[in-house]
């Protein structure tokens, strides 16, 4: 029997995958099920009638991070340091399944994309914005580091300078503020998104898909991500962030104001 309200859904509209994560009252703030899901729906798009990825979100947000209630019950039973785990084992394969797909992601982001929801967004190949959409850092209020690859992709975007003054000092950055930085391709009117996309997603699906794939795999490689020895690196340096009581004051503060 189908799951009732899957937190990831896929459809297909001829050689265009739409993949759509589906928490919309919790602004898809992610758990481990749900990155699980969305891992099994990238490799379904390995599929090669499938030429073009859309990334969607339902609600009128497009991600807001780690589930931080979940996360909080987790330190609860778990040590701090099993973050680092659960990053190498749940999150960080929907990076690296997004980096490899021999064909482009592209992102549509309305509303907040907040920590690992903003490194999900910057994963993906290209970005489109609506205009409500918002990039907010958040990891250094909780007294974590970015994951999910955010480190190297942000470096590899804006700059070392602008990275680091986006990680420490801004709350958010602004849907036309992003497009300026080069961190989103584009932005649209929300009501334009899903048409922008679909418009995106059917040009590159008609292309011939080889050199498509070729160029992705050419543009990646010479982009300098350091890949999975960042992904390892950010796991390793979130446990070490995520044992500081520091971390675990900010996220009871962030319980109780929710209470
Ligand atoms: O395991 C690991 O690897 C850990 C890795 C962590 C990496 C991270 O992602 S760290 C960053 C985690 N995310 C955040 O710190 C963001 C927390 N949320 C917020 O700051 C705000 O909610 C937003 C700025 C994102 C949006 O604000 P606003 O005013 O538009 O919406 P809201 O009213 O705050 O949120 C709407 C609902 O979503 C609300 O629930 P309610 O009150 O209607 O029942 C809120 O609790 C819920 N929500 C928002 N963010 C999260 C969340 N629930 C769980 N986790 C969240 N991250």
């Amino acid at each position: 029997m189908p799951e009732q309200n899957p937190s990831v859904v896929t459809t297909r509209d001829g050689a265009v995958a739409r993949i759509t994560l589906n928490r919309p009252d919790r602004l898809n703030a992610i758990t481990i099920p749900m990155m699980q899901r969305l891992r099994a729906a990238l490799e379904e798009a390995q599929d090669e009638q499938i030429r073009c990825v859309l990334l969607a979100a339902n609600g009128r947000g497009f991600c807001a991070g780690q589930d931080l209630t979940v996360l909080a019950r987790q330190h609860d039973h778990h040590a701090p340091g099993d973050i680092g785990k659960i990053l190498t084992d749940a999150y960080n394969p929907v990076i690296a399944a997004i980096r490899d797909l021999a064909k482009p992601v592209i992102g549509l982001i309305q509303g907040v994309a907040a920590g690992a929801g903003w490194a999900i967004a910057l994963a993906c190949d290209l970005r489109l914005a609506g205009r409500s959409a918002r990039f907010v850092p958040a990891f250094a209020q909780l007294g974590l580091v970015p994951d999910m690859g955010g480190t190297d992709a942000l470096v590899e975007a804006v700059g070392y300078a602008r990275a680091i003054e986006f990680l420490l000092l801004e709350d958010a950055v602004s849907a036309e503020e992003a497009r300026t930085l080069g961190l989103v391709n584009a932005v649209v009117d929300d009501a334009e998104l899903n048409a922008a996309g679909d418009a995106w997603a059917r040009r590159i699906a008609a292309l011939p898909p080889a050199g498509v794939a070729q160029t992705k795999r050419l543009l990646r490689a010479s982009a300098g991500h350091s890949g999975a020895a960042a992904l390892r690196a950010e796991a390793w340096a979130q446990a070490v962030a995520a044992s500081d009581p520091g971390h675990r004051a900010a996220l009871d503060a962030w319980r109780q104001r929710r209470a």
